[in-house]
């Protein structure tokens, strides 16, 4: 992806950051069901050359998250409109008519935590902040990714308007479908980092994340939160869903 191949460092920061434990996670489940499968075909011998064309894929599909999440200026890259991907992809823990559907009139982001102004925010009061426009690539730790365009806040600006203390170290969200996740306050105030409003220049449809996600497009798919309930600033680790199940909490450059 990237033609200036950041990898070789890119991977070795992010091998340090902890991706190592999402490997061995998958490595250990795609192992015992390449054993499972072994037992029940009563042939092992086989056994390590899957798993070795197992590890050279995972090994693959790791340098192609790397290429896609590195760069040397630290943003992400930012792409065409032509090189949107479409039809963009769904993914949640759950399928697809399970989406939250949530009321317009009655929503209101709530605030928490270590910040000055708590009062919570009507959608007509979020759609009145400054908009901006990115096309980003969105890679998924299940190992597909995908270009799209979104708008909204930066979040430094909201963070910034809300009087959040920015020395604190996490801001944490809790979704609508009790999802939940967290990222560090250096990522907050990332200039690419957004809390988007829109999708492809439409009012975010539900199955993106109505009525806000968080666009981080410098961190894995799993730590940007869609359908978001409330956001707070905190100094206590807040965790997240999937990183309670050991995927590597920073997950992001
Ligand atoms: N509220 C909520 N946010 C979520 C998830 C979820 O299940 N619920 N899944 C995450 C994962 S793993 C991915 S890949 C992206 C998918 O976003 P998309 O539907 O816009 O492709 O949302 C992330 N944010
Ligand atoms: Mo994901």
């Amino acid at each position: 992806m990237n033609s200036k191949s950041p990898m070789g460092q890119g991977f070795a920061r992010y091998r340090s950051a902890g991706i190592a434990s999402i490997e061995r996670r998958l490595f250990l489940r795609q192992g015992l069901s390449l054993g499972a499968l072994a037992l029940l075909s009563g042939c092992r011998s086989s056994d390590e050359l899957q798993v070795e064309t197992l590890l050279r894929a995972i090994s693959g599909w790791n340098d192609r998250v790397q290429g896609w999440l590195f760069d040397p200026g630290k943003l992400a890259p930012e792409y065409p409109e032509s090189a949107i991907t479409r039809p963009f992809p769904f993914n949640a823990f759950y399928g697809e008519e399970a989406v939250p559907r949530i009321d317009t009139a009655h929503y209101r982001l709530e605030l928490a935590g270590l910040i000055r102004e708590r009062k919570p925010w009507s959608l007509t009061e979020l759609y009145a902040l400054p908009q901006v426009s990115q096309v980003t690539r969105h890679v998924c730790v299940e190992g597909w990714s995908a270009i799209g365009k979104w708008s909204g806040t930066p979040f430094r600006i909201f963070l910034e308007r809300i009087g959040a203390d920015t020395t604190a170290k996490y801001v944490g969200f809790e979704c609508e479908d009790n999802y939940y996740t967290s990222i560090d306050m250096a990522s907050a105030l990332h200039p690419q980092t957004l809390l988007a409003f829109r999708y492809a220049d439409q009012i975010l449809p539900a199955k993106y994340g109505f009525p806000m996600k968080l666009r981080v497009p410098t961190k894995l798919g799993f730590k940007n939160p869609k359908h978001i309930r409330a956001i707070y600033v905190t100094n206590k680790y807040p965790g997240g869903y999937w990183e309670d199940q050991g995927y590597n909490w920073f997950s992001g450059s």
